[in-house]
């Protein structure tokens, strides 16, 4: 597919540690705040919007952000929080495609190419993400769109926060012109003032500027930044890895408010899912449970636990927590669709947080054992945990 063909979406969460915070702490909406190391070498991870007006911002000492901005509510960053969240965005991010790269927690490129028509359009797209991780996590993120990843994540800049910024290919020139030329990847604080001394302040200036003159301070990256000052950029989106979470669900032929029989599937999803990562020797640090009901309105929510598991029976404890707690605020919603899934994969042997075994009891652990040796004999589920018969089998997941 050419450069021009293709149609990608930058998302990144606006002032994301800090949203996080104030999202668990609601007293605290509305003030400035910054998280960060709190010891005396500390550094400011990042500063909410509030904060940011005092001249706070990422990177820099604690120190200084406190002299800035003395009355801010300064706190110590909560990572696996963070993680958490995360999760539940790359989750939201796959439902539009599979080619989703992670740049860090906060922010991903979607190559939305394919799914286009699925979803109503490129900037419907945009819309649609940024309602879901407002619904499903009630934080707001920023999306850039355009044909090229460079367009895309400038795009996605340009608005912050809570933006939504599509440039279209005739738009190119106009969107990029104006801006200083450290907004090009690659041009730090070096080359900058290198190129200030030719007269190159702008993109703008950068583009039209003749390849020859740009050579004595570029190199040979002349040319690869005169074409990024162009607005060309063909790198494709590369998913890191293919399988980052496995998952199940199963839409029903009539909707389902029974709660013994949501959780029979969700139980019967669990043995699936923890099955295919015992059969690839993975276990899974978060369990993502998504439901959808009658109006067609969806939520995923999901948790990490205390330690990585393959098991089935936590697999499925944790799911039920999730599911249960939709359902204190949902009684009587039917429900059309219900799925469970994983993320946060990892080699079963490795380090870490793979140490389930204060999770799982070495009694539940030789019963998947046995389940799976049977069922690999005899194909596909002959022999599940009880509750799981409460339903058996409609439709195919
Ligand atoms: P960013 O997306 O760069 O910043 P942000 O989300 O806080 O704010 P915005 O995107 O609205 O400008 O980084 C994402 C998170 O990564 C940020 O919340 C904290 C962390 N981070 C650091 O810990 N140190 C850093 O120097 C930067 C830039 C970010
Ligand atoms: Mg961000």
């Amino acid at each position: 597919m050419t450069d021009a063909e293709r149609a990608i979406v930058h998302v990144d969460m606006d002032a994301f540690y800090a949203s996080v915070e104030s999202l668990d702490r609601p007293e605290l909406k509305g003030r400035p705040l910054i998280v960060g190391g709190l010891g005396p070498r500390g550094v400011v991870a990042t500063a909410n919007y509030e904060a940011r007006v005092f001249g706070v911002h990422s990177a820099m000492p604690m120190s200084q952000a406190r002299r800035l901005c003395p009355r801010a509510e300064y706190i110590r960053p909560r990572m696996s929080r963070y993680r958490e969240i995360s999760e539940n965005i790359f989750f939201i991010f796959r439902e539009f495609t599979p080619l989703v790269e992670g740049l860090s927690l906060d922010e991903a490129f979607l190559d939305v190419s394919s799914s286009l028509r699925l979803f109503g359009g490129l900037e419907e797209i945009g819309k649609q993400v940024k309602r879901e991780i407002l619904l499903q996590t009630g934080l707001t993120a920023s999306v850039g769109i355009a044909h090229n990843k460079f367009l895309a994540k400038l795009a996605s800049d340009a608005q912050k926060p809570d933006g939504l910024v599509y440039v279209h290919q005739n738009e190119v020139s106009a969107f990029l012109d104006p801006m200083p030329v450290r907004r090009l990847w690659g041009i730090g604080k070096r080359t900058a003032p290198k190129l200030t001394a030719l007269g190159i302040l702008t993109i703008g200036q950068l583009r039209r500027c003749d390849i020859s003159l740009l050579r004595p301070v570029l190199g040979n990256q002349a040319e690869h930044f005169h074409q990024l000052a162009c607005g060309e950029d063909d790198r494709e989106v590369q998913p890191r890895r293919a399988d980052k979470s496995i998952s199940h669900e199963v839409t029903f032929d009539t909707d389902l408010s029974d709660r013994r029989e949501l959780l029979a599937e969700l139980l019967r999803q669990s043995e699936k899912v923890s099955r295919r990562l015992r059969a690839r020797k993975l276990m899974a640090s978060t369990v993502v449970v998504k439901i959808r009901d009658a109006r067609f309105h969806t939520v995923s929510r999901s948790r990490s636990m205390m330690a990585c598991s393959n098991n089935t029976r936590t697999l499925y404890r944790m799911a039920r927590a999730l599911f249960e707690g939709w359902r204190d605020k949902h009684r009587t919603t039917p429900v059309r669709l219900i799925g469970m899934g994983v993320t946060g994969l990892e080699p079963e042997t490795s380090g870490g947080k793979a140490s389930g075994d204060h999770l799982d009891s070495s009694t539940e652990k030789s019963l998947d054992k046995v389940l799976d040796r049977i069922n690999q004999r005899y194909g596909d589920t002959k022999i599940v945990h009880g509750l799981s018969l409460h339903r058996r089998k409609e439709g195919a997941d």
